[in-house]
């Protein structure tokens, strides 16, 4: 089977699904000629406040639940916290002098909302927004784009002992965080992305409990799923109350779902799984309902849904944010797994046309961006598309001669622009690649163990800064608008 009849045999289904196919030859398909991208095409990276800033308890910022969380023992790599991390909180100048140089022309970071409401409402503390004005107007006068994200997953420790994102409530204290930076920002910012991967968050946080803030009940998670969609509606007309020409979307963790195996059941499975995965927030946010997947009788009793939600819900996206690492693999699970309906057991970061493994050990599948994004689009139909995350964990150290060959990473972000570039000529409306990330920070659970950054940090002295081959590979991208 060719490469297109492979990823076409998952459009036909409508699911997303997949049948592998031979990697060797997906590879030759991605090594061939260069190829240019549209002249307004624009290049950017990406960056989150816990992830990088530090200055954990400077500025009357609040405690998050990331504060929380990666301060009790065993839940991080290492026992790790973001109380330092990369010290953009004082070092953005150089932050923004470094993208500068390499020609960065759109800066994704988020701002961390315990800095601007320390308790997660009321008044904003100036020194908060004093930080991000400041950040804003050092990008502009660098002639790159401030984009911001409002939530990129560390809520206000007060919030969550309100009851956290379950709790209807968050959704209304999301409407104020957004107006007042709003407020704050809005002559100087034109594109706002409002929620970080509503679904690794809602899931991680309070379904698994493998990220902040850490619960483990199933029930709770679906609350907070359409408490989160709320939120995202909500802040989008926060959004535009305040300034109505800005562009306001949010960013959608997407992936490709592949069935373990040919059988009925699990290719069933993995239906299932993309629409709780791909579907349930999108197209709650696009269209005001859910996909068909909770028993139609219970739904609402296990949303928490309230008469006109499904108003309260639909906003339309001026672009949607997608952000591609990785693949699921999805069984079949008569026992259940805590969701009514769902059945399914999967696993991250799986591809059955796996090109091998990042250093996180996450598969390695550049036809899987352009599939994604086929799939998302029977969704989004024109609204334009800023992929707003994708890159590799590579952590090749220095070498001898002081530079770091990243070579992995180079051949990581080849193959997936040239896939990218693949999806537009099949129709999908690209716009924007923010590549993840900028430099090494806190990745979570794993601490500092994981590095996808396009300039190494060195943590041990001082967060020096180092670019790597990578980053100066990119800077070419940038200038010549073409992957080589
Ligand atoms: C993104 O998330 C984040 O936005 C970014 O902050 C992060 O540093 C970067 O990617 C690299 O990891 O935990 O059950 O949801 C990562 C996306 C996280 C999505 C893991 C899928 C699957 C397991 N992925 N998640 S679960």
């Amino acid at each position: 089977m060719k490469r297109r009849d492979i990823l076409k045999s998952g459009w036909a289904l409508g699911t997303g699904l997949a049948v592998s196919g031979p990697s060797t030859m997906l590879r030759a398909a991605t090594d061939s000629a260069p190829v240019a991208f549209p002249q307004n095409f624009q290049w950017g990276v990406a960056t989150a406040a816990y992830q990088i800033e530090g200055g954990a308890r400077e500025g009357g910022r609040g405690p998050s639940i990331w504060d929380t969380f990666s301060h009790t023992p065993g839940k991080t790599r290492n026992g790790d916290t973001g109380d330092v991390a990369d010290d953009s909180f004082h070092r953005w100048r150089d932050d923004i002098a470094l993208m500068k140089q390499l020609g960065i022309e759109s800066y994704r970071f988020s701002i961390a909302w315990p800095r601007i409401q320390p308790s997660g409402r009321g008044p904003a503390n100036p020194a908060g927004l004093d930080y991000y004005k400041r950040l804003v107007d050092g990008l502009l006068d660098a002639g790159i784009r401030p984009f911001p994200t409002l939530y990129h997953w560390d809520l206000p420790q007060a919030l969550e002992d309100a009851g956290g994102w379950p709790n209807r409530d968050t959704a209304d204290r999301m409407t104020d965080y957004a107006q007042i930076m709003a407020e704050a920002l809005a002559d100087r910012v034109t594109a706002w992305s409002v929620l970080n991967e509503v679904k690794t968050f809602t899931q991680a946080g309070y379904w698994d409990g493998g990220m902040a803030p850490g619960r483990k009940d199933p029930l709770a998670f679906l609350k907070a799923t359409h408490v989160a969609n709320i939120a995202n509606a909500n802040a989008f007309h926060a959004l535009k109350a305040v300034n109505p020409i800005v562009q306001v979307g949010s960013a959608y963790d997407c992936a490709n779902c592949f069935p373990a195996t040919d059988s009925d059941a699990d290719k069933a499975a993995a239906a299932r799984w993309d629409k709780m995965i791909n579907l349930w927030y999108l197209q709650a946010t696009l269209t005001g309902t859910y996909p068909e997947l909770l028993p139609a009788d219970r739904q609402a009793e296990l949303l928490g849904w309230q008469p006109g939600d499904e108003a309260r819900l639909k906003v339309p996206l001026d672009f949607v944010g997608i952000n591609y690492y990785s693949g699921w693999r999805v069984w079949d699970e008569p026992k259940g797994n805590g969701i009514p309906n769902l059945n399914t057991r999967a696993e991250w970061a799986w591809s059955p046309r796996s090109i091998g493994k990042s250093d996180f050990g996450w598969d390695i599948d550049p036809p899987g961006i352009r599939q994604i994004l086929k799939r998302m689009q029977q969704l989004t139909g024109s609204i334009p598309i800023e992929i707003t995350e994708n890159g590799i964990a590579d952590n090749t150290p220095p070498g001898s001669d002081g530079r770091i060959h990243d070579a992995k990473r180079i051949a990581y972000l080849r193959t997936h622009l040239k896939e990218l570039r693949h999806a537009m000529d099949d129709g999908v409306p690209v716009r924007a690649y923010h590549l993840w990330s900028l430099m090494d920070n806190f990745e979570w659970a794993a601490g500092y163990s994981q590095r996808f950054g396009i300039v190494h940090v060195d943590f041990d002295h001082g967060q020096k800064r180092t670019p790597r081959d990578s980053a100066f590979w990119y800077a070419n991208v940038i200038k010549t608008n073409t992957v080589p």
